[in-house]
C-alpha cells in the first residue's frame, strides 16, 4: 500500500538514509493546509505554489515540519505491555494482542465497551476506514478531537445554516471591508492566512474588531479591541446587536427575505442594556457601540471564530451570537462576509467531513436517517448502528465503567484533555489501551499495545483544510525501522476485529478516496485525479463542474430559504471565581502546536520559544507580590502547576493564560470538568485559579 513507499522490512534501529525526497505534500500543522515539501538544500520544509499558499508561503511550523520527522525519539518498532512494562514486539503479535484483548472485550461487553478516538491530525482515508472499523463492528463510540476545538461551532452552525463549516473562501473575504475576529489570533494560529489573504485587505482599508481578553499579534494589525472577560462573549454580541437595533443599522431587506423568528428576537434585545451589558463583559460602552457601528455599516463584513468562543460550557451559544449579527445585518450568503471557523489541524475538517463524529456518518448524515445508513451499508455490507455514540471527553469519564478497552489514533489526551489528573486515572483504569502514534507520548505511557504509525511526510492521501478544500499528500521520506503506514495499520486490525477481510482490503489511498465519493454526498463529484496537484471543495455534488466557493447564497444549507434569528441568555462561567482568584484561559503560541508532541521535538521551535509563562497583568502581579520572572504556583481544587510569571498589560485585569503545549507545566491539571450541553465540548477558556509566587 502507499505510493512510493517500501513494504515494511525488519530493520530495528532507525535508518540514517531515510531517502528524502521532495514530492508535493501538505503541512502537518494547521488547517490553512500549506503545500509543503522537503528541500534538499535546507533539509528543512520549503513551500510550494499550494492551492492555498500560492506563492509558496509558510509560517515557521511549515519550515519545520520535517524536524520531528526523524527525530530520535521516533517509534521504530510495536510494543506491548508485558508484566507492567512496554516491551518490543512483532507486528504479529501486536495485532494477535489486539485481536484477543480488545475482541474479548467485544464478545463479553458488547461493542459499545470500545472507544474510538480518531484523528484531525490524519488523513481522509485513514479516518474514513478507522470510523468504518468502529461501526461494522456495532459501535458509534467513534469522535476526533474536533470535539475540543469547533465541535459547539459545528453545532451551532449545522442547526441554523445547515453546514458546520465555514460559509466563504479564504481568497473572496479578501473583499471583506471589515473583519471582526472573535476568539481567535490567527495572526500565530494561521499566519499565512492571516499574512497572506486578510493583511493585505486591512493594509487596502479593512478595518478590525478584535474581541479578545488579550492584546496579541492580531490585536496589531486591527482598529478596534474589546478585551472581553473570559466567558462574557454573549453579553457582548447580545449588546452589538442592541447597539445595532437602537441605531437602525439592521438589514431590513434581508430580515424580510431570509431570516425568522424577527420579532421574538427583537423584543429579547429591546430588554438588554447596552451599557450594562459591556460592563458585565468589561469593555468600554463607547467602543462596544463602535465596533456595532463599524460591523453593521460596512457593505461585506466577516466574522471569523476560534476557540476562545467555542471552548465555553455555553460554546454553541456563544457561536450563535455570532450568528445572530450576521443574520441582523445580512453579512451571509455573499462574497467577503459569513462566519468563518477557522479550523486547527491539517485535518480536523475532514475528519469530520468523513464520519469521524458519534452521531453522524460521512457527508453529515444523521446516524438516526435509515436512508443514509442503508446507503451506507450498500457499500459496507454491514449498517452502521442507529444510536449515536459518547464524545469524546464522554467516553473518558466512561472508561473503567461502561468502556473497557479503547484505541487512540494520533491524539495525546493525557495532555489536552481536560482535568488531566482524572484523565490518567481514567486512562489508567482500561483493560485495554491500543495507541498509534509516532511517539511514545504521556498518553502511550498507558498503552498495552503502542504500535509506530506514519508521520505526514511518510504518508499519501487527502486532508480537507479550513476553507473546505480537499489537497493531496504525498510522501517525502521512507518509513523509519519497522513503522508501517496508519492506513495500512487500521486496515489490518479493522480486517481482523470485524472478521470481514474484504471490507479493509484497500490497494492504497485512492481506492479508499473512491468510496469516500460514493457514500459521502458532499465529496461525491470529487476524485483523486481531479484534485492533482490542485484541490477540489466541498459540498461538490455527483456530477457538479466543481465544488461551491459561497455557501448559503440563494437557500441556506438546511435546504430553507430563511434562518432564525435565536433570543440568548448570559451563561455565567461553570467556576464561579472566589475572592482573590483569578480567571485563567488557555491557548497557543506561534511557535508550538497543540500537545507539544511534535513541536517540542523541534530544535528550531524550541530555540524561538522556549518554556511556557503564565501571561498576567501588572494590576493583579503587584497585590500578590509577583514580579516579571518569579516562579508562581497556578492551584485549583483540580491540582496546581508552577511556571514563570510574565507580568504584562497585555493580557486584561482579572484574567491569566497559559499555553498547553507542555507536559510540564501540565496546564490542563487546572481545567474543569464542564461541558457543552450540546456539543460537549470542554470549558478550557475559564477556570478558576489562584496565582501566588512559590517561595511567597
Ligand atoms: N501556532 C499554532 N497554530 C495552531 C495551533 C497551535 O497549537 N499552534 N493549533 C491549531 C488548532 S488545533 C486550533 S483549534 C487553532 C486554534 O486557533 P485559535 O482559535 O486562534 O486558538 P487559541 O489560542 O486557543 O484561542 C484564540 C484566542 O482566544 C482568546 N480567548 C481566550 N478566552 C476567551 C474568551 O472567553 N472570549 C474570547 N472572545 N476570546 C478568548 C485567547 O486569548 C486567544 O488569543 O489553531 C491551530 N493552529
Ligand atoms: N487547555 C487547553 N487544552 C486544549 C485546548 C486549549 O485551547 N486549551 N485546545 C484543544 C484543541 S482545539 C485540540 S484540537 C486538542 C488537540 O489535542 P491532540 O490531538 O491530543 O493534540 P496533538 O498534539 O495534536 O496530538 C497529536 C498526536 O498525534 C501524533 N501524530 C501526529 N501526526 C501523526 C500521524 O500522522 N500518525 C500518527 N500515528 N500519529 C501522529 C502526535 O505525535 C501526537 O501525539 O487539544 C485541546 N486541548
Ligand atoms: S500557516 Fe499553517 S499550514 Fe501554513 S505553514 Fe504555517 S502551520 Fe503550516
Ligand atoms: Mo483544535
Amino acid at each position: 500500500m502507499g505510493e512510493t513507499n517500501q513494504p515494511s522490512h525488519t530493520v530495528i534501529t532507525m535508518s540514517t538514509d531515510r531517502n528524502f525526497r521532495a514530492q508535493k505534500s501538505v503541512c502537518p500543522f494547521c488547517g490553512v493546509g500549506c503545500g509543503v515539501e522537503y528541500s534538499e538544500k535546507s533539509g528543512k520544509g520549503t513551500g510550494w505554489e499550494g492551492p492555498v499558499n500560492t506563492k509558496g508561503e509558510m509560517c515557521p511550523k511549515g519550515a519545520a515540519a520535517f524536524d520531528f520527522v526523524d527525530h530520535e525519539d521516533r517509534l521504530t518498532r510495536p510494543m506491548v505491555r508485558e508484566d507492567g512494562e512496554l516491551v518490543p514486539a512483532s507486528w504479529e503479535e501486536a495485532f494477535e494482542r489486539i485481536e484477543e484483548d480488545l475482541g474479548s472485550i467485544v464478545e463479553e461487553h458488547g461493542a459499545d465497551a470500545l472507544g474510538f478516538f480518531a484523528s484531525s491530525n490524519a488523513t481522509n482515508e485513514e479516518n474514513y476506514v478507522y470510523q468504518k472499523l468502529a461501526r461494522m463492528l456495532g459501535t458509534n463510540n467513534v469522535d476526533n478531537c474536533a470535539r475540543l476545538c469547533h465541535a459547539s461551532t459545528v453545532a451551532a452552525m449545522s442547526e441554523r445554516f445547515g453546514a458546520g463549516a465555514m460559509t466563504n473562501t479564504l481568497d473572496d473575504l479578501t473583499e471583506a471591508d471589515v473583519y471582526l475576529v472573535a476568539g481567535a489570533n490567527p495572526a500565530e494560529q494561521h499566519p499565512v492566512a492571516f499574512r497572506s489573504y486578510f493583511l493585505p485587505a486591512i493594509r487596502d482599508g479593512g478595518e478590525m474588531i478584535h474581541v479578545d481578553p488579550r492584546e496579541n499579534s492580531t490585536t496589531d494589525a486591527a482598529g478596534i479591541h474589546l478585551p472581553v472577560k473570559p466567558g462574557y462573549d454573549i453579553p457582548l454580541f447580545n449588546a452589538m446587536a442592541a447597539a445595532i437595533l437602537e441605531e437602525g443599522l439592521e438589514d431590513e431587506a434581508f430580515l424580510e427575505e431570509r431570516v425568522s423568528n424577527v420579532d421574538e428576537f427583537k423584543a429579547h434585545i429591546e430588554r438588554i442594556d447596552v451599557e450594562e451589558n459591556a460592563k458585565l463583559a468589561g469593555v468600554d460602552p463607547d467602543e462596544l457601540r463602535e465596533a456595532a457601528r463599524t460591523y453593521a455599516e460596512a457593505d461585506r463584513a466577516a466574522i471569523f471564530t476560534g476557540m476562545g468562543m467555542s471552548q465555553h460550557h455555553c460554546g454553541t451559544d456563544n457561536v450563535h451570537s455570532l450568528l445572530n449579527l450576521s443574520l441582523l445585518t445580512g453579512n451571509v450568503g455573499r462574497r467577503g462576509t459569513g462566519v468563518n471557523p477557522l479550523r486547527g489541524q491539517n485535518n480536523v475538517q475532514g475528519a469530520g467531513d468523513v464520519g469521524a463524529l458519534p452521531n453522524i456518518l460521512p457527508g453529515y448524515e444523521p446516524v438516526e436517517d435509515e436512508a443514509a445508513r442503508e446507503r451506507v451499508a450498500e457499500v459496507w455490507g454491514v449498517e452502521p448502528p442507529a444510536t449515536p455514540g459518547l464524545t469524546e471527553v464522554e467516553l473518558t469519564h466512561e472508561f473503567g465503567d461502561s468502556v473497557k478497552g479503547a484505541f487512540v489514533f494520533a491524539e495525546n489526551p493525557a495532555v489536552t484533555e481536560p482535568h488531566s489528573g482524572r484523565v490518567e486515572e481514567e486512562l489508567q483504569s482500561l483493560d485495554c489501551l491500543v495507541v498509534l502514534d509516532l511517539f511514545e507520548t504521556e498518553t502511550a505511557k498507558h498503552a498495552d499495545v503502542l504500535l509506530p504509525g506514519s508521520s505526514w511526510a511518510e504518508k499519501s492521501g487527502t486532508v480537507t483544510n479550513t476553507d473546505r478544500q480537499a489537497i493531496r499528500m504525498r510522501p517525502n521520506a521512507d518509513l523509519p525501522g519497522d513503522a508501517r503506514l496508519d492506513l495500512e495499520i487500521i486496515s489490518e486490525i479493522g480486517a481482523r476485529l470485524t472478521g470481514r477481510p474484504e471490507a479493509f482490503d484497500y490497494d492504497g489511498p485512492e481506492e479508499v478516496f473512491d468510496e469516500i465519493t460514493d457514500v459521502s454526498p458532499i465529496y461525491a463529484g470529487m476524485s483523486y485525479d481531479g484534485i492533482g496537484e490542485s484541490s477540489q471543495r466541498w459540498p461538490f455534488p455527483e456530477g457538479a463542474d466543481s465544488g461551491t466557493e459561497v455557501l448559503h447564497r440563494e437557500e441556506f444549507a438546511t435546504g430553507e430559504k430563511t434562518a432564525p434569528l435565536v433570543p440568548l441568555e448570559h451563561v455565567p462561567p461553570a467556576d464561579e471565581l472566589e475572592e482573590d482568584e483569578l480567571a485563567l484561559t488557555t491557548g497557543r503560541v506561534l511557535q508550538h502546536f497543540n500537545s507539544g508532541a511534535l513541536s517540542r521535538r523541534s530544535e528550531t521551535l524550541m530555540r524561538m520559544r522556549g518554556e511556557d509563562v503564565l501571561q498576567i497583568h501588572p494590576d493583579d502581579a503587584e497585590p500578590r507580590g509577583i514580579e516579571d520572572g518569579d516562579l508562581v504556583r497556578v492551584e485549583n481544587e483540580r491540582g496546581e502547576v508552577e511556571v514563570e510569571a510574565a507580568v504584562t498589560p497585555a493580557v486584561r485585569e482579572g484574567a491569566v493564560f497559559l499555553t498547553f503545549h507542555y507536559a510540564d507545566p501540565l496546564t490542563n491539571t487546572l481545567t474543569g470538568d464542564a461541558l457543552d450541553p450540546v456539543a460537549k465540548i470542554p470549558e478550557y477558556k475559564h477556570s478558576g485559579v489562584s496565582v501566588e509566587p512559590v517561595d511567597g
